[in-house]
């Protein structure tokens, strides 16, 4: 199937995309793979993917096997395994080393203009690639300087002492980055919420095109479970064997904090469409983005036949509101923050004591699962007015009503007032 020919934003079609994700060794049912398979359906070969040790590194590279594959034209995601605790830096150093060969390969193909010719120059310089037909005729392009280098005759006729054969070799390594790439760091919430955070961090304010993908399992899975800072209130883990005390880590909003990364918080059994809008305005913005995916695991303690079902009381109850915050809606004048489902309408306890996590504690200590439960209710409710009230916001009103400056002289003029003190 021509994945130019589908519509990307259709969850219909997009189940016709090819994935390059199959025949992992997760466990049956798991929730996190169900993202990864849709990321390498969305961004195919342009994929790289900075993978945080856990789940999803284990059963992602589980070499000498692997589950990432390549499409007819023998090209698949690329994919490294990085520490816990340096994994958004790896991401960050693949997106760097990319912009420079951009940079490089562009360099080339201007000295090299003689062979390519100025039109395909041009032409390959100024593409615009947001749409998979665009990036498709990029691919056309390059393919095309490709052919040109290698006939060009550089060891008589007029092109010898024109251009150099050593950037004819350069650039036939390295012209692939002239196709846009998308580079996502991938992991679980022990890496994001807590060993890697500090990186993670970093990346989310360094301002550069990367995209992080969370599938948050709420634990250290593939350890066995142990708490993370996105365990919830009430659920039994390691080291919390009482329940947890206090409530999960809302990283969406620290993210939001900046204004200037793109961020989300979804859950596929919640809304497919929602998910894959998500996915597909990270990839697009031009900054930062952050997606936070609710990952249904074993750790749970439910049959994950019911993954699906779990994920959407989780939006219904209002544990998991799905939301969207997206800076280039500010551009516009408008609220970036969006809230995606609706307000609570179960109990909290009507989607979480279906999961043994939380119903063991109900059953060795009811008196301090009933006031957790109790707590963990309040926390819902209390996350959905901070979540309802940003998305109530008028547009403007994010911005204060400040007249900005109207002349370069008042600009000059506070600066000066500002050295008087
Ligand atoms: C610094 C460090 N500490 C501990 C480990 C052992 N370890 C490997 S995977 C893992 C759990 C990962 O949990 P998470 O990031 O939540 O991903 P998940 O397995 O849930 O997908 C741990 C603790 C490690 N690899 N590195
Ligand atoms: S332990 Fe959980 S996250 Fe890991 S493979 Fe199994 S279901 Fe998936």
């Amino acid at each position: 199937m021509d994945r130019s020919r589908l519509a990307h934003t259709q969850v219909k079609d997009i189940q016709l995309l090819e994935p390059l994700f199959e025949f992992s060794g997760a466990c049956a049912g798991c929730g996190e793979t169900p993202y990864i398979k849709l990321l390498t359906q969305l961004f195919g070969d342009r994929l790289y993917i900075a993978n945080a040790t856990g789940c999803s590194s284990i059963y992602g590279g589980n070499l000498p096997t692997t589950p990432y594959t390549v499409n007819k034209s023998g090209r698949g995601p690329t994919w490294s395994n990085s520490l816990f605790e340096d994994n958004a830096e790896f991401g960050l150093g693949m997106r760097l080393a990319l912009n420079q060969q951009k940079t490089y390969a562009e360099e080339l193909l201007v000295r090299l203009t003689p062979i390519i010719g100025e039109v395909l120059v041009t032409a390959v310089l100024t593409a615009r690639q947001t749409t998979e037909t665009e990036i498709e005729a990029q691919r056309e392009r390059v393919r095309l300087v490709r052919e040109r280098l290698a006939a060009a005759d550089l060891k008589g006729g007029p092109l010898q002492n024109v251009v150099d054969p050593s950037d004819v070799r350069s650039l036939l390594a390295i012209a692939d980055s002239l196709v846009r790439k998308s580079v996502w760091m991938v992991g679980g919430d022990g890496w994001a919420y807590d060993i890697g955070f500090g990186g993670l961090d970093h990346v989310l304010g360094s301002g550069q095109n990367v995209k992080v993908l969370v599938l948050d399992t709420e634990t250290y899975s593939n350890t066995g479970g142990q708490m993370s800072k996105a365990t919830p209130r009430g659920a039994v883990a390691k080291f919390a064997a009482g329940g947890k005390t206090n409530a999960k880590k809302d990283l969406a909003m620290e993210a939001v904090a900046y204004g200037s990364v793109y961020v989300a918080r979804v859950a596929m059994g919640g809304s497919d469409a929602q998910t894959v809008k998500a996915f597909q305005e990270a990839e697009a913005y031009d900054g930062p983005a952050l997606i936070i995916a609710y990952s249904h695991c074993i750790a749970h303690g439910y049959d994950l036949a019911y993954g699906m079902e779990q994920q959407k009381n989780a939006v219904l109850s209002g544990y998991w509101p799905l939301m969207r915050y997206n800076p280039m809606l500010r551009e516009e004048g408008k609220n970036p923050f969006q809230l995606d489902s609706r307000a609570p309408s179960i109990p909290l306890k009507e989607y979480s004591y279906h999961e043994a996590r939380y119903t063991m504690l109900a059953r060795s200590h009811p008196e301090v699962a009933k006031k957790l439960l109790m707590e963990a209710q309040d926390d819902v409710e209390r996350e959905w007015r901070v979540y309802s009230g940003r998305a109530a916001m008028a547009g403007r009103s994010e911005t204060p009503n400040i007249a900005p400056p109207q002349k370069d002289e008042d600009v000059v003029a506070l600066g000066k007032s500002k050295d008087a003190h």
